[in-house]
């Protein structure tokens, strides 16, 4: 584990449905209904309940389904976790403001947490795994939203990678943008 950002930071690798934090994101898609990657590893360990909370959630909020960018909250269920936010990161390949709206998913997950009481939030890659976001492009955003809004929260954000390759990529950029010594 690596921290950044005066330990408010923590960059890990591993099973992001096994994290014992307030709340972790999904990088889900419009339709709330899960599918693969991450989404459907976090279906998998919440159990049932948690698709019948997006159903509930479609029907009551997002009846045209979650765009890019926004965000949306159901309980952990059977995860350690608390919460789920639900985002949708943007496709790279067809979309224009893609940064923007990468952006929007991690900065509105850390708005709802803080809303919601949270003190510890994790994140998987949104958007850099089906959706085809380049690894190091997708970094550069997280870097500047966190430089951005980590100072106004009181909360610890985890960075869950998958592989440890991944999460040797991510401090690489943070080495090269001056964000680690
Ligand atoms: N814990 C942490 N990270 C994980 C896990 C896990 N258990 N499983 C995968 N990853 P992706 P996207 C990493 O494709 O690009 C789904 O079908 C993975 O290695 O899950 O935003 C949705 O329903 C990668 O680095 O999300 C959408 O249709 C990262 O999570 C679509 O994929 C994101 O990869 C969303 O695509």
């Amino acid at each position: 584990m690596q921290h950044l950002f005066d330990q408010q930071l923590k960059v890990i690798h591993g099973d992001i449905t096994r994290l014992e934090v307030d709340v972790i994101v999904n990088a889900a898609n419009h339709s709330l209904m899960g599918g693969g990657g991450v989404d459907g590893a976090i279906h998998r360990a919440a159990g049932p309940k948690l698709k019948q909370a997006c159903r509930e959630l479609r029907e009551t909020d997002w009846p045209d389904g979650l765009p890019d960018g926004e965000v949306a909250l159901t309980e952990g269920f059977e995860l350690p976790a608390r919460y789920v936010i639900h985002t949708v990161g943007p496709v790279y390949a067809k979309t224009k403001d893609k940064s923007h709206l990468l952006a929007s998913c991690y900065r509105n997950a850390m708005t709802l947490a803080a809303h919601k009481g949270c003190e510890s939030i994790a994140f998987p890659a949104i958007s850099t795994g089906v959706y085809g976001y380049p690894f190091e492009e997708a970094a550069e955003v997280v870097l500047s939203v966190m430089r951005d809004e980590l100072p106004r929260l009181e909360m610890t954000v985890t960075l869950c990678f998958f592989s440890e390759s991944d999460g040797r990529a991510f401090l690489e950029v943070a080495r090269r943008k001056g964000e680690l010594d």
